[in-house]
């Protein structure tokens, strides 16, 4: 058992991921800061190409901007990222790696995340060591490089209520699918382009009527 639990409270109700491409005109930390007063409650920093120290420089100074939030920043595939910049958590997709290492790495006041695609990898799950499961894509999506068949409202709804786990949605979403969200009983939706690369990412933020969800 590793009885860990995570240090900060977390909430998935609006997850912003970052791309890099996609916040640059803004530039990656205001993104996220004009995000969070729009309402994001979970940021996490996505970069698959940026090396490891450009991405512990970026997790170091998005930590510095989210201190006093209420906001976590998890990382995205890289442990020795989350570990070096004290992020508060990470997120890893299928075959980025054992579980059980990352938590016994991350410490028990982490969080840690799972990517989960379809409803094998959902049977196949273990929960223990896992604080929240990211499902998805729903739709097809220009975000992602690769990903894998979309799974719809409906594959999101049953995977939402067989998960063991709190579930956040992603992939294709925005503002028009908060309360069909709400409805597959996921626990929030997790976008990129519906914040990250548009001209006002708080209004964009804001737009997301949470208070249906
Ligand atoms: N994983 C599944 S879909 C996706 C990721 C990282 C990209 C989501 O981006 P968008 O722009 O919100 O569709
Ligand atoms: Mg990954």
């Amino acid at each position: 058992m590793s009885n860990h639990r995570p240090a900060k409270a977390f909430d998935l109700s609006l997850y912003l991921v970052t791309d890099a491409a996609l916040c640059a005109t803004t530039g990656l930390i205001d993104t996220v800061l004009a995000a969070v007063r729009g309402g994001v409650t979970m940021v996490q920093l996505r970069d698959k190409t940026a090396s490891d120290a450009e991405l512990i420089a970026q997790a170091r100074q998005l930590m510095t901007a989210l201190h006093g939030t209420d906001v976590p920043l998890i990382i995205n595939d890289r442990l020795n990222v989350a570990i070096a910049a004290g992020a508060d958590g990470l997120h890893i997709g299928q075959g980025d790696g054992d579980i059980a290492e990352a938590r016994r790495q991350l410490g028990p006041d982490a969080i840690l995340g799972l990517s989960v695609e379809n409803s094998a990898q959902l049977a196949a799950l273990d929960p223990e060591g896992l604080d929240y499961i990211g499902i998805g894509p729903v739709f097809a999506t220009a975000s992602k490089q690769d990903h894998a068949p979309p799974l719809g409202m409906e594959g999101l709804t049953e995977l939402a209520a067989s998960s063991p786990l709190p579930s956040v949605a992603i992939g294709g979403l925005n503002t028009s699918h908060v309360e069909a969200i709400r409805q597959s009983g996921a626990n929030g939706l997790a976008v990129i382009s519906a914040i990250c690369g548009q001209p006002d990412p708080q209004a964009a933020a804001a737009a997301f009527d949470l208070s249906s969800a």
